[in-house]
């Protein structure tokens, strides 16, 4: 039986940093009788007609789509099409979206089934109750985190479960195509001299409650490793299959886990792995770095090392309920940088409430240590955070933005207009990389003159 997994498309065409990886993990974990097919429009841009085509020649027993809030337009078109033309065909959704709407996700996208939380056991066991025919109301409400309908027509989503990593096979490079990924320039990780880059998994799950961010609907709250030897067996395969010499680590928090995070480098260096880099671009939790940590990290290969505080303005940290000591950041840079590493900083502002006097505390906290590099992004609201939950009860936003980016600006708090937000923003980054030489030749080493100036008209 083949299950036909959906990569739907984007506005804007290809985007080379963005992998299909949940449909990989799920084509790694399927039951026995089952293979999957992959329909991509991220790598090769295609209309909804040419799935339609596709279905035709497979004949799939089921459909199953990856869903993220910036794919939903996308997912919404060829969701339609299918629907009009297939109407018996199951279709599954499944992906960050998915977790952060729960049963709302019905009412977003006109699907059977979807699958909250982490994947690959789930859908193991949907699809086993699908293809033996046995998809009883008991079998759905004994699949986790499955979202489904009752005989009244009723939504119900079951609790997700995260279980330990252990016995996951990753993910299938083959389906996703990753050689031609690399072929058509994919690349992740910022500052980085890698020239072809991979997504790692290490750990998975945060235990933080940070209000803005949809990740532990995902991932869940307890941070679980996976086996070291299945992460070593990983990078072998990423290095020698697909030449990869950067290795991105997509962890939430990499270094929750101090002492998993110092064998998983003691192991990495008993790998010959000349010329390879390391980088955890999502940010490591700042206060779990230590020197023997960093002095491993650097001798594996990390060139950097990624903190997130967010906000120099303590009252915007408690608003986002962001447990962060703004003295531990400072010893901290202090000690990433005498282990040789450079550090890079990432900063929300115009979070919900904030006023321009937090914004410019946040700069200044910025520009004032001793960052090398710094982002500041404008806070979007996500499906299923407190923080979107709020804004929607109280009226403050009507619906949450569909199909955006990093760059585009989609919300202002109160007092503030969107244009502000994109000056400010603006603004920090000018006074961040001209307050020293050093930022500003950092800058320059990573990007050309013309890839700067796209840059600044894309943030204007
Ligand atoms: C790495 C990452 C990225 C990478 C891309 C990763 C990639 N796939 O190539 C980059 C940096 C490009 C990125 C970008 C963005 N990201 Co991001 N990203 C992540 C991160 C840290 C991990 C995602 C990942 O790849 N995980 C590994 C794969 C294996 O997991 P997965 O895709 O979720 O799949 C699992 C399940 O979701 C499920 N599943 C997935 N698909 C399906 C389908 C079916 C049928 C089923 C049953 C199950 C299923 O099973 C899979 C295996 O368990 C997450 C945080 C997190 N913990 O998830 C945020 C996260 C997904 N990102 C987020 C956002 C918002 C973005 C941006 C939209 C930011 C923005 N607003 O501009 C951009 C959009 C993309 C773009 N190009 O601009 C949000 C998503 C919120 C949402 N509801 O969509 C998250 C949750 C972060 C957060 N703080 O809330 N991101
Ligand atoms: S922002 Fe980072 S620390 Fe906070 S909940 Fe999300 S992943 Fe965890």
């Amino acid at each position: 039986m083949t299950v036909l997994m959906v990569w739907p498309p984007v506005k804007g065409g290809r985007v080379h940093g963005f992998l299909p990886l949940g449909l990989g993990c799920l084509a790694a974990n399927l039951p026995a009788g089952w293979q999957a097919r992959l329909w991509d429009a991220v790598l090769a841009p295609q209309p909804a007609s040419a799935l339609v085509a596709e279905i035709e020649r497979l004949q799939p027993r089921v459909v199953a789509i990856s869903v993220w809030d910036f794919n939903m337009l996308g997912a919404r078109e060829v969701v339609r099409a299918l629907r009009e033309r297939f109407p018996g065909l199951p279709i599954v959704a499944g992906g960050p979206a998915a977790s952060g709407h729960g049963e709302g996700i019905f009412g977003a996208l006109d699907v059977d089934y979807a699958v909250a939380g982490e994947g690959e056991r789930p859908f193991r066991q949907l699809l086993d109750a699908l293809g033996s025919d046995a998809l009883t109301a008991e079998a759905k409400a004994a699949i986790p985190g499955l979202i489904w309908r009752d005989e009244a027509g009723r939504a119900v989503a079951n609790q997700p479960v995260w279980e330990p990593l252990d016995g996951l096979e990753h993910c299938d490079y083959e389906l996703i195509r990753f050689g031609e990924y690399l072929r058509h320039g994919y690349r992740y990780g910022m500052h980085s001299r890698a020239k072809r880059t991979a997504p790692l998994h290490t750990t998975r799950g945060c235990p933080f409650p940070c209000e803005y961010c949809g990740a532990r609907l995902i991932n869940g709250t307890r941070v679980r490793c996976r086996p070291i030897p299945d992460v070593l067996a990983d990078i072998r395969e990423l290095r020698e299959r697909f030449g990869v010499d950067g290795f991105n680590i997509l962890d939430d928090n990499f270094t929750f886990h101090g002492d998993y995070a110092k064998d998983l480098c003691r192991a990495i260096l008993t790998l010959d792995l000349r010329g390879v880099s390391f980088c955890a671009p999502n940010g490591v939790k700042v206060e779990c770095l230590d020197e023997e940590l960093l002095g491993l990290m650097k001798r594996v290969g990390f060139e950097s090392v990624f903190i997130a505080p967010e906000s120099g303005s303590e009252r915007t940290l408690q608003r986002m309920r962001k447990r962060i000591d703004l003295q531990a950041v400072k010893e901290k840079l202090a000690l990433i940088k005498r282990a040789g590493l450079k550090a890079f900083g990432f900063f929300i502002i115009g979070y919900p409430d904030e006023t321009a006097a937090d914004i410019r505390q946040t700069i200044a906290f910025a520009c004032r240590n001793p960052f090398d590099a710094v982002v500041f992004t404008c806070f979007q609201p996500l499906a299923g955070t407190p923080v979107a939950a709020r804004l929607l009860a109280s009226g403050e936003i009507q619906s949450l933005p569909e199909g955006v980016d990093y760059y585009q600006v989609t919300y202002a708090p109160r007092g503030l207009t969107l244009r502000q937000m994109k000056r400010w923003r603006l603004w920090g980054l000018l006074r961040f990389y001209t307050s020293s030489w050093r930022r500003l030749r950092t800058a320059f080493a990573n990007y050309s003159l013309k890839r700067i100036a796209a840059f600044v008209l894309k943030l204007r």
